[in-house]
């Protein structure tokens, strides 16, 4: 098949609540959507790079810079046997989140080509997956119990707590002692040091976390691997994780005991089947991230969740957690708990086309 024509767009998507991790805030998303054509089949993905290069190097501009200069004038007019291998620009190193709109795309492509679902062109066959919520640094400890028990009582499965240096230890006690029985887990995005902080850590040991997702540099797999042997908590790896060759040196060095898998970082479908797979073998359990999607990005990591190796509830809230109206329809909303994953072909949604131009601030076109 030839891809004959990609539209990338930039559109603004203000969150309904300012989002707040060790390394800054965000209001509201800069999404990158891209869609392509080919033989009368539309494919969407979401390019779900930052605005800020605070949590990987990626940000939207840098993502859109490689997409318009590199990736896109090379995929349009060329011949593809399977769109689940779209990979236009081999030499190009780096820029995973760019690569992964493209490659993403083609899986949407190829499933509705063959008319089949993500999920079901996957190879996987559940049809919900179960689902938590992240909840960014708030002002106060009052402010999070609140947040806490509002998403207990609507059925989040996972809860997972952003933290970071002196908004910490003294805060997940407060949770612990209000909710004994919860599934609480926290996210450092990096904020600590082992020489510095390792007994402001090991206090943390004693919360009973789900887990201790990326609490050490996103370079450090060594230090990762120290700590994991200095605490029970599991050590979730989230930014430390690029590449199926990262996952193979954290399994190697045991540098945790978990991986959070979130398609864009790793440079989408394919990386993560591998990432997934070699964590099946080793028996570790892995769950999808999310990187605050519109409904398009959300569509992927819910097919992702799918594959049998994601046991624990992803970061894959309702589009009402995120937005006031999300850009496809219909909107993701889960039941007790679990996530409906869409069954129509390709990413099972309809991105609202008019809405989306509507709203669009940059745009380019590129035909064969
Ligand atoms: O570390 O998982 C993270 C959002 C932006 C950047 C990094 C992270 C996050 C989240 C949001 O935790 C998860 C979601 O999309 O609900
Ligand atoms: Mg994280």
């Amino acid at each position: 098949m030839r891809i004959q024509r990609a539209v990338i767009r930039e559109i603004p998507l203000e969150l309904r609540e300012y989002f707040e991790i060790s390394s800054g805030g965000t209001r509201a998303r800069r999404a990158v959507l891209l869609t392509l054509e080919c033989e009368g089949v539309e494919a969407w993905s979401e390019c779900v790079a930052g605005e800020t290069p605070g949590y990987t190097y990626e940000t939207t501009d840098t993502a859109w810079f490689v997409l318009t200069r590199w990736l896109l004038p090379a995929l349009v007019g060329t011949e593809f046997e399977d769109g689940r291998r779209l990979h236009p620009v081999p030499w190009l190193r780096g820029h995973p989140m760019a690569r992964a709109a493209i490659e993403m795309a083609g899986w949407d492509l190829e499933a509705k080509r063959r008319n089949v679902s993500l999920a079901r062109l996957l190879g996987a066959n559940r049809t919900a997956v179960p689902v938590g919520v992240s909840i960014g640094i708030q002002k106060t400890d009052d402010a999070l119990l609140e947040r806490v028990e509002g998403f207990i009582a609507e059925g989040y499965r996972k809860i997972k707590i952003k933290i970071k240096p002196g908004r910490d230890v003294e805060m997940l006690s407060a949770v612990r002692e209000r909710f004994p029985d919860a599934p609480i887990m926290a996210d450092a995005n990096s904020a600590y040091t082992l020489d510095r902080d390792l007994s402001r850590l090991q206090a943390m040991d004693h919360h009973d976390l789900m887990m201790m997702e990326q609490p050490l540099s996103h370079e450090d797999m060594l230090d990762h691997s120290l700590l994991q042997e200095q605490i029970s908590t599991p050590v979730c790896l989230d930014e430390s994780i690029r590449s199926p060759g990262d996952a193979r040196l954290a399994l190697h060095l045991q540098a945790g005991r978990i991986i959070n898998i979130k398609p864009g970082r790793v440079g989408g479908f394919g990386p993560s089947i591998a990432i997934h797979d070699a964590c099946v073998e080793a028996g570790w359990p892995v769950w999808c991230g999310g990187m605050l999607e519109s409904g398009v990005g959300r569509a992927y990591n819910v097919a992702l969740a799918s594959l049998p190796g994601f046991t624990i509830p992803g970061d894959i809230s309702n589009s009402r957690r995120y937005w006031a109206r999300d850009i496809v329809s219909p909107e993701f909303e889960m039941v007790g708990g679990m996530m409906p994953v869409p069954d129509g072909p390709g990413i099972g949604v309809t991105p609202d086309v008019e809405r989306i131009e509507a709203m669009t601030v940059r745009k380019e076109v590129f035909e064969a």
